[in-house]
């Protein structure tokens, strides 16, 4: 199995009773309707009956009963007792019913919604109770998408690379595109439905314009028709400064009556072609991109007049809240929070503010981002990252869902105890405001998708909590293990401990106690504290850990930058007094001395060293543990994991050695003797160099 297949492999359900009383309630199947996005869902249905129960069911209109009916609630003619309106309308436009319903005296199961596209959501979550070898015998499921807009965001350039991609070359052959529609995309498709994602933007947020001229908008057309079966828009990140580099203009100031026009002509000429056209993803003023406020003007200025171009399309603009400047002399996880908070209430209703999980950037670990709670008046959508430019890139298996979790259940306190990030996303506190999720996609070429077979999983959670973001990282994870792979409790319980904690080990063996920031320059590989000749002062690894002969940490308390202070003050009292201030978090709040004593009881330094030697170790233990699964899984998949967490192992062991053997540099203080000492030299490892490491796509 090369894991083309993702998580819907459909592999026959093992256990032969099961399969048999499945087969005998799903022997009949009555299937209304047959536009395209009911003919995926019948096509999608048969695939997955045909793979976990070898069954090709009896299709007609006269049925036979125990049956399977499949449709939109109208066309069905269900008797009103089966479902309710009242049922119908919480699902929604994509949502959707499960139910066990005696018809003619016989048990039936009915898979119904208000739409096509809530008809094919159902046929997923349905195919999901086989592949998982739920019971069917008394069904009663009512699910709907909690968050409006869940969004995969590709950063891939029109050359095929992708930018921080670590799984192969961009799957959108823009050459080929138009008249080539490959499988692949499709398949993209399903899958991303099936886990109830419903739009992509399709180019990376470093935009190039060209990505709006009419030939390439053909080529968007070609994939907007090919995901609108699975329920799933097509938007674009677009170039500030478009109206100049392809409109001929002179300016692209957001006020100017000439640049207002290009942008809605410009709108209108997509929806033409696209007429369910998302909208725009938007980075401005931000490393180096163009924006508005090269014209004095400011980024709901910018935002709003994109909107006013999409707004009579029902488009939407994602406005990135992902800025930070060398030439302001402020600690750099304060930016976002002093150019975006003073703009609360400016934004169009359509405009949309995408902000990271935290504020610095995608780190191993980071506190949540101070945005959010904020803007009570703005729309704020979550942005992860699913490739994993911090974590690893493609040789390290870690399960993100604990570190998306972590960050929609950290209390924000913005309207009492209990505002939680995840409230906050889903417009809990103003329920005028559109609302959305955002992951950077770790798709590419890899015959098996994302580049590590773990890796799936990832692309996998981000779908299932952007529809619902209460769902649990250990329920996520045992049901993508089943679908994947296999079923067996023997596989399912030692494999789901090991997801679960491998986040908690990445975040051990790199940057442990709240350190951050410390990657290799540039390519973001490998470790890199030492880094402190980078372009620009917030680049250097040395910025953000400020190891000296005192300690190490970035005092962001009142003390220091200050950066509490854009907490509310429960928050910000946690963070701020070193008594409260959780472990993890330590360092990037405060400067502490090396003798400074843990919870542990331990010193700083000999519980950072501990934490790095426990992250390298724990690699070890899951190497192990895959070891024993051989019997469980295809020799393929197994033989690629096995090899690769020898990989990992490796890469930990490599940060391990080169953080401790740095920071001792300070410390002066001795690697506590119970740990084996690093066999080779700092310089052994600061003089390594990755030019050619993958991910650095070049903007084209
Ligand atoms: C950083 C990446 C950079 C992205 C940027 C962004 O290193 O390649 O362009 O984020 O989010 O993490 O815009």
């Amino acid at each position: 199995d090369d894991g083309y297949k993702l998580w819907l492999g459909y592999n026959a359900v093992a256990d032969k009773k099961l399969a048999a009383k499945y087969k005998a309630q799903l022997a009949h199947l009555k299937f209304a309707g047959n536009t395209p996005s009911l003919n995926a869902a019948r096509e999608e249905l048969l695939t997955g009956l045909e793979g976990t129960l070898a069954l090709r069911p009896q299709i007609g209109d006269k049925i036979e009963y125990p049956a399977l009916l499949v449709g939109i609630a109208s066309s069905l003619k269900l008797p009103g007792s089966v479902c309710s309106e009242s049922e119908l309308d919480k699902t929604g436009n994509e949502g959707y019913l499960i139910k066990t319903v005696i018809i003619n005296q016989k048990k039936c199961i009915v898979i119904t919604a208000k739409t096509d596209i809530g008809v094919l959501h159902g046929v997923f979550g349905f195919l999901k109770l086989l592949q998982t070898q739920q019971s069917i015998d008394a069904l009663n499921i009512l699910e709907y998408p909690r968050i409006m807009y869940r969004v995969l965001d590709h950063w891939d350039n029109l050359n095929r690379t992708v930018e921080r991609g670590y799984a192969g070359a961009s799957i959108w052959n823009w050459h080929k595109l138009p008249g080539y529609i490959d499988q692949r995309y499709i398949d993209y498709a399903r899958a991303s439905a099936s886990v109830g994602i419903n739009g992509s933007v399709v180019n990376n947020v470093n935009a190039n314009a060209l990505m709006l001229t009419p030939e390439y908008l053909e080529k968007v057309k070609a994939l907007a028709n090919t995901f609108r079966p699975y329920g799933i828009k097509v938007y674009l990140s677009v170039k500030f400064s478009s109206p100049i580099d392809i409109g001929g203009l002179k300016t692209a100031d957001p006020l100017n009556a000439q640049v207002m026009q290009w942008w809605k002509d410009k709108a209108d000429e997509i929806y033409r072609s696209i007429p369910d056209f998302g909208g725009f993803l938007v980075k401005a003023n931000s490393e180096g991109q163009p924006g508005p406020q090269a014209y004095g003007r400011s980024h709901a200025d910018g935002a709003n007049m994109l909107a006013d171009a999409l707004l009579p399309h029902n488009g939407i603009v994602m406005w990135r809240a992902f800025v930070y400047d060398n030439n302001v002399p402020d600690d750099r996880a304060k930016q976002a929070y002093n150019e975006f908070k003073p703009l609360d209430g400016q934004f169009k209703k359509n405009v949309i503010i995408q902000v990271k999980n935290g504020p610095i950037d995608f780190q191993p670990r980071e506190p949540f981002h101070p945005l959010f709670g904020a803007m009570p008046n703005t729309p704020l959508m979550m942005e992860f990252q699913l490739t994993q430019e911090y974590l690893g890139f493609s040789t390290n298996l870690v399960y993100e869902a604990p570190l998306f979790k972590e960050s929609l259940e950290s209390d924000t306190y913005a309207m009492g105890k209990g505002s939680t990030v995840s409230k906050v996303i889903q417009g809990a506190f103003n329920p005028k405001l559109i609302t959305g999720m955002a992951g950077v996609a770790n798709i590419g070429t890899d015959i098996n998708w994302c580049g590590h077979p773990f890796a799936q999983a990832n692309w996998y959670a981000f779908g299932r909590l952007a529809w619902n973001p209460d769902l649990s990282s250990g329920d996520i994870a045992s049901d993508w293990l089943k679908m994947t792979f296999s079923n067996n409790p023997g596989f399912i319980s030692p494999m789901k401990a090991m997801m679960l904690q491998s986040r908690e080990t990445a975040v051990n063996y790199m940057t442990p106690l709240g350190l951050h920031h410390i990657m290799g320059v540039n390519t973001h590989y490998g470790p890199g504290p030492w880094v402190d000749n980078a372009g620009r002062a917030d680049w250097n690894a040395v910025y953000y850990h400020k190891a000296d002969s005192a300690g190490i940490g970035f005092n962001r308390s009142s003390t220091g930058s200050n950066a509490v202070a854009q907490y509310q003050p429960q928050v910000r009292d946690l963070f701020e007094n070193l008594a409260t201030c959780p472990d993890e978090y330590l360092l990037w709040f405060h400067h502490v001395g090396w003798d400074y004593k843990m919870r542990s009881g331990a010193t700083l330094w000999d519980e950072m060293v501990h934490r790095y030697y426990l992250g390298a170790d724990a690699v070890k233990q899951m190497e192990l543990s895959w070891g024993k699964m051989a019997g469980y899984v295809d020799e393929e998949r197994f033989g690629s994991v096995k090899q690769l967490l020898a990989i990992q192992y490796d890469e930990a062991t490599t940060w391990r050695n080169s953080c401790v053997l740095y920071f001792q540099t300070f410390s002066k203080r001795p690697i506590p003797a119970q740990y084996p000492k690093p066999d080779k030299p700092l310089s052994f490892y600061r003089d390594r160099k990755f030019l050619l490491a993958p991910g650095i796509g070049g903007n084209q």
